[in-house]
């Protein structure tokens, strides 16, 4: 349903918008440039310009945290699963975002920021995670809508990643958006089930996308005209594809998802325009959106204090795999003595 077949043409136009001016050295600079201009890979022992560095450190520790705090609403359900079966898939699931979530964080490392400090960041409320994450999860079908749709609009968003001009944060999105692919599909197809069930069920899954389809279209962030890292990250090849037109795929997308499936998507204004080749859809609430991402929707206080206290509880853990590996380098030394 969603594969690399999504991957698409950069936007028209990335690569005309003028490069940041520069203090740094102009040969390196120049250097960079050519190779961001032909399309090349910035790999960890390149040079780079600190403003690359900051925007990659910035979007790459977001997206780790955003994994991680991500396991918090389905990991909610993993001992209310409705069977073995679907406790399986989700403990799977949750395990594969902590999985993301690493890479993201190894990255991130390669540019000189370490874990430490990116948790730093999250915990003390300064680095951002995805909005999506600060809403309850109400009800076993608001699982499948998150597989669904939530996984569904992060797909969307990391196949371009994909061809990022960072290596590593690339490479990462090659794996990540296969396992997001089964996500997806688990997702889906835990909600075909239910809309085969009892009229409650039913029910169940179209309240929880009623709750989940606008969240999720702001997922892909704010307009393109008030989104102030898109042109600079477009014109160095992290962005490929701004944050309107990956919205707009997604509603097309999932317009003809949700008609096999049987649930309304809560927006009357959401129509085929034949003109645009594209659905038109109606007004996303910024306003909550941007409460929720400066720290005030529903769940952020909950998803913080869960964070610190799994980072707190987990502390003496880190110090036994330390100690442990300190042991073994001393033993190494003295047989190599
Ligand atoms: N939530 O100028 P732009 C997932 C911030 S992973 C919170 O447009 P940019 C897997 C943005 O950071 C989901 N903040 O920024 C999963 C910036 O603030 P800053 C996460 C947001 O970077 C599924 C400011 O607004 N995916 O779901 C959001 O060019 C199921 C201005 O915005 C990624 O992180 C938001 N929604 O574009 C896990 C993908 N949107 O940093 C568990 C990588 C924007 O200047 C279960 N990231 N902001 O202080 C990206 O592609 C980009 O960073 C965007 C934002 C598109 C998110």
């Amino acid at each position: 349903m969603y594969t690399q077949s999504f991957n698409v043409p950069d936007a028209p136009g990335g690569k005309t918008v003028p490069l940041a001016p520069s203090t740094e050295d102009p040969a390196l600079q120049a250097a960079f440039d050519a190779r961001i201009d032909a399309d090349g890979r910035i790999e960890p022992q390149d040079w780079m310009p600190e403003a690359y560095r900051r925007t990659l450190v910035r979007q790459i520790s977001q997206h780790a945290h955003s994994e991680i705090v991500g396991m918090l609403p389905e990991g909610n359900w993993i001992s209310r699963a409705p069977s073995l079966k679907r406790k399986a898939i989700l403990i799977a699931k949750v395990q594969d975002e902590g999985g993301h979530g690493l890479y993201l964080y190894s990255a991130a490392e390669t540019l000189g920021t370490s874990r430490d400090q990116m948790l730093e960041g999250l915990h003390s409320g300064r680095a951002k995670y995805s909005s999506i994450f600060n809403y309850p999860t109400l009800t076993w079908a608001d699982v499948g809508v998150i597989g669904w749709l939530v996984d569904g609009a992060a797909i969307m968003n990391q196949i371009p990643l994909c061809r990022c001009s960072y290596g590593p944060y690339a490479r990462a999105m090659v794996r990540v958006c296969k396992e997001e692919s089964f996500h997806q599909r688990q997702g889906y197809e835990a909600l075909l089930v239910m809309m085969q069930g009892t009229a409650e069920q039913k029910a169940m899954v179209q309240d929880a996308v009623n709750r989940w389809w606008w969240k999720c279209l702001a997922m892909f962030g704010p307009p393109d005209a008030d989104s102030p890292n898109s042109a600079q990250g477009m014109r160095w090849g992290i962005k490929r594809i701004s944050n309107d037109d990956l919205r707009q795929k997604f509603v097309d997308a999932t317009v003809p998802q949700a008609k096999v499936l049987g649930v309304t998507l809560p927006d009357p204004d959401l129509k085929w325009n034949e003109e645009r080749q594209h659905h038109d859809y109606g007004q996303i609430d910024w306003n909550e959106f941007w409460e929720t991402v400066n720290g005030n929707g529903p769940c952020n206080k909950e998803r913080l204090a869960t964070r610190v206290k799994a980072y707190n509880d987990g502390e003496w853990v880190r110090d036994a795999a330390l100690a442990h590996a300190r042991k073994q380098q001393q033993r190494k030394m003295k047989e190599a003595a």
